[in-house]
């Protein structure tokens, strides 16, 4: 196809006078439409600055082609020359606006083409055209209905280079016919206002290098104000202290790319931290995340350590011992839990001792006179520990020296010999290398002691849950595992809730040396008893054992103050349940996936660390704002007090029933296996939004049809591989439940390829199910088909039952898939 410059190419009128976001007509104008003979000279009114601002692009999308940027010639060709025109209008600041337009509506046969210049996709697969256009309502044209068309068609060709242009007319590819949502009449002209349309179409897979579009116009009455080329991508972000990197959207509309983020300077992760960018240019699903190395702190996205302790100084030594005193470090960059110091003789360094301390001094005993021993000394923060400081180098004194203070007395025969006999027990011990592992020294209470020999620094081996239950004083629990705040560091805003032991609050925690965080307080209320107060605290105690980004975390407790406190992160969407219930079908399935993946991702955290949850049901899964699920609710009289959804068993227990799994229910056998079961439940929750299950059945009929065989049907649009998988967590044998490992695999399988859930459970089947499944509780549950409709919420459909003839729930049960 060869084509010329369009006519007016280049001309330029001087600004005219529209200003405001209203786009107006000129009243010289307004009556350009009466001979339509030529192209109107209305586009004019287009011509304002203020659409440039307006439309500025949002932070995903990157313009290959924005024709109202292009301060020179667009260098676009009409074909045939008296086609389409190009109006060549300035703003107010003489900027030019490439304005098109034809309205050849009373000839007949038009085809007129407009090209582009080519234009580079910079590598995105996939782009999106964003046109502006204005079209006149050809029912107002005087006397050019017969010709008059109301839409125009958009073509591309793809090409690696320029050399495309070229081409014949058949070789474009069409994208689509658009058409106008609104057109514009002679009224609309005289009000001076007009009726721009804007259409996104988008094109892909593309394979070449470039394109070209091309505008075909039949014989309609359009201005082209303006043609934006975009792909999208998801920008750059730091997340979970790993960076992903601006990432092109896929080529196909539903694709995910999977992206791995790469852990911030001094941070390391365990899980490999990964996102997903959806075609929308979102980053949807975060799975894993990097933490800072010991010693490095995280604040804004990134890791700093505190500064070493520098300032060591010795304080008496003996000859057996040595007494250091130090200063904080001059950063610490947050509240210093405790101190790590490490010595060992000099020369000698594969023998080491540990000491932690709370304090700033220490004295290190059992060491061997007129012997020279190096101490490094590093300090401990929430983040984790800091540097260890530069090696510090003091000798104990010879044996019959007197002590550095001048205070001791001499040592007596025997006792030298006793020492002597003691340390050469002593040293045997430790050349022996029977002596690596950890023990709780017996000094000052707020010291611990550990021992090290040849580099085997005491390994616990995989990190298990320690019941709070096992301490004698559970207060001890809670300051093991949970660290205290100070009352003055938290500042509540508003009530958000009503928990079991007091209000749910939401506000703000100001640590020194930290960044103000929003949290949520719990409150233990006024006239507790002593063991409201230890179940409260409990609770610290679990979590605080816990890390993990699937898991709610907890910044501390308050127990030295009153109100006692138990303080989270914030969750900006509050509980699973209530969010899905107010945002009913408002999630993609990607979305919905994302969040059960969490959840099991979160459960599996537990599972490893040998934590029955118990109570996993969606109200029990808090959701922030970027939609990451994190299981919480880790009250310590397990279940069951609190839980409004927790019924009595007949053996006495409170069980939530609906979420329980039949062994836990019959006989307390609560395991990892039944928690799989209560996930299984989660499930259907989350895709059906929040429905409750088993609906307002009893819970003795959950119990008795549970049973007897009976499961929940499928939610309505369910992808059949949840549908299975949800099947799979309510096998009767908990041996044959898949665990929250297989279970993260799986949700990690369907959500790289996304194409697997797009077979839904029908809803024939889904019926069959409610039928076959629901079978056994014609039996007696229900006394006529009407209420057992009523009871699964299928009530509308009683009279097409009863039409049918199934009138019985004898005769419902026969029902077949036919
Ligand atoms: O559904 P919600 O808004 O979410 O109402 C309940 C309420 O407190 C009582 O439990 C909310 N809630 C509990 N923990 C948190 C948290 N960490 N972040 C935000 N909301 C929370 C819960």
């Amino acid at each position: 196809m060869r084509g010329s410059r369009p006519r007016g190419a280049g001309r330029r009128r001087p600004p005219g006078g529209c200003g405001g976001d209203t786009l107006r007509t000129p009243a010289s104008l307004a009556g350009c439409y009466s001979a339509p003979r030529r192209a109107p000279l209305w586009t004019c009114l287009l011509l304002c600055a203020a659409l440039r601002t307006l439309l500025a692009s949002p932070s995903n999308e990157v313009n290959l082609l924005d024709s109202r940027t292009v301060m020179g010639d667009l260098g676009w060709i009409a074909f045939p020359k008296n086609g389409w025109e190009e109006i060549g209008e300035v703003d107010e600041n003489y900027a030019p606006i490439h304005t098109y337009q034809v309205c050849k509506v009373m000839e007949q046969n038009q085809n007129n083409w407009l090209l582009t210049s080519w234009i580079s996709n910079e590598g995105a697969s996939r782009i999106f055209i964003e046109l502006k256009f204005t079209l006149r309502d050809c029912n107002s044209l005087p006397g050019g209905l017969g010709t008059c068309k109301e839409t125009f068609n958009m073509y591309y060709f793809e090409s690696d280079d320029e050399n495309g242009r070229n081409i014949k007319e058949n070789q474009y590819i069409k994208i689509d016919t658009i058409a106008a949502d609104e057109s514009f009449t002679e009224l609309d002209l005289g009000d001076r206002v007009m009726k721009l349309n804007t259409e996104v179409r988008d094109v892909g897979p593309l394979s070449k290098k470039g394109f070209y579009l091309a505008f075909q116009d039949v014989g309609a009455c359009i201005a082209l104000v303006s043609v934006r080329v975009y792909y999208k991508k998801c920008p750059s972000v730091i997340r979970h202290l790993a960076v992903f990197p601006d990432t092109i959207t896929g080529a196909d509309s539903s694709q995910l790319l999977e992206v791995s983020g790469s852990c911030v300077n001094h941070s390391v992760t365990d899980e490999p931290p990964k996102m997903h960018c959806s075609a929308e240019g979102e980053w949807l699903v975060p799975i894993g995340k990097c933490m800072c190395k010991e010693g490095y702190e995280e604040k804004n996205g990134t890791c700093q350590a505190p500064s070493p302790v520098t300032n060591v100084k010795k304080g008496k030594i003996a000859k057996n011992s040595i007494s250091l005193s130090w200063q904080e470090p001059d950063r610490p960059n947050g509240i210093i839990l405790e101190y790590e110091i490490k010595y060992f003789e000099k020369d000698q360094e594969t023998s080491y001792t540990i000491i932690k301390s709370k304090e700033t001094t220490i004295t290190a005993e059992g060491l061997k006179p007129a012997s020279v021993y190096v101490f490094q000394i590093r300090a401990r923060t929430a983040a984790g520990y800091g540097v260890f400081s530069r090696r510090f180098e003091f000798e104990t004194i010879p044996v019959f020296a007197a002590s550095s203070d001048q205070s001791q007395i001499p040592i007596i025969a025997v006792s030298v010999t006793v020492g002597v006999i003691l340390l050469a027990v002593v040293i045997g011990f430790l050349l022996s290398g029977r002596r690596c592992g950890y023990s709780k020294a017996k000094q000052d209470p707020e010291e611990e002691k550990m021992h090290f020999h040849n580099g085997h620094i005491k390994l616990p081996g995989v990190r298990t849950y320690i019941d709070p239950h096992t301490y004698e004083d559970p207060n001890q629990a809670v300051h093991e595992f949970a660290k205290e705040i100070e009352a003055s560091c938290i500042t509540i805003e508003r009530v958000i809730g009503a928990g079991e032991f007091g209000e749910v609050c939401s506000g703000r925690l100001k640590l020194p040396g930290k960044r103000e965080l929003p949290v949520a307080i719990k409150t233990l209320k006024v006239g507790y008893t002593e063991k409201q107060r230890r179940d409260f605290l409990g609770e610290a105690s679990i979590m605080g054992q816990f890390d993990h980004p699937n898991i709610i975390h907890l910044e501390g407790v308050v127990t030295k103050s009153k109100p006692v406190m138990i303080v989270t992160e914030y969750m900006e969407n509050g509980s699973l349940d209530t969010f899905l219930k107010k945002n009913d079908g408002q999630f993609t399935v990607i979305q919905l996936v994302g969040m059960l993946r969490g959840i099991a991702a979160g459960m599996k955290y537990l599972s490893d660390m040998g934590y029955v949850h118990r109570d996993l049901a969606a109200r029990n899964i808090l959701i922030n704002s970027n939609l990451v699920c994190k299981v919480s609710d880790f009250g310590l009289s397990r279940v069951l007090e609190d839980d409004p959804e927790a019924a009595y068993t007949t053996r006495g227990g409170k069980i939530p029933i609906r979420w329980t799994a039949p062994e836990a229910i019959a006989f307390r056998k609560f395991t990892s296996a039944s928690d799989v079961w209560s996930y299984g439940i989660v499930m259907w929750e989350v895709v059906s939004y929040g429905e409750r299950p088993y609906w307002e059945m009893t819970n003795q009929d959950v119990i008795k049809a549970v049973e007897e065989g009976y499961r929940l049907p499928s939610p309505m649009d369910c992808p059949a591989a949840l549908y299975q998988l949800m099947l799979d967590c309510w096998q009767k044998d908990r041996n044959s439940r898949p665990k929250f490992d297989e279970i993260v695999n799986m949700l990690d399988k369907l959500i790289r390829n996304p194409s697997s859930l797009k077979t839904l459970v029908n809803a024939s089947s889904r019926v069959s199910n409610l039928l076959a499944e629901h079978g056994p509780l014609g039996s007696g549950a229900y006394r006529s088909v009407g209420e057992w409709l009523e009871a699964i919420k299928m009530g509308r459909y009683t009279e097409i039952f009863m039409e049918n003839g199934y009138s019985s729930m004898d005769a419902v049960a026969q029902v077949t898939l036919e």
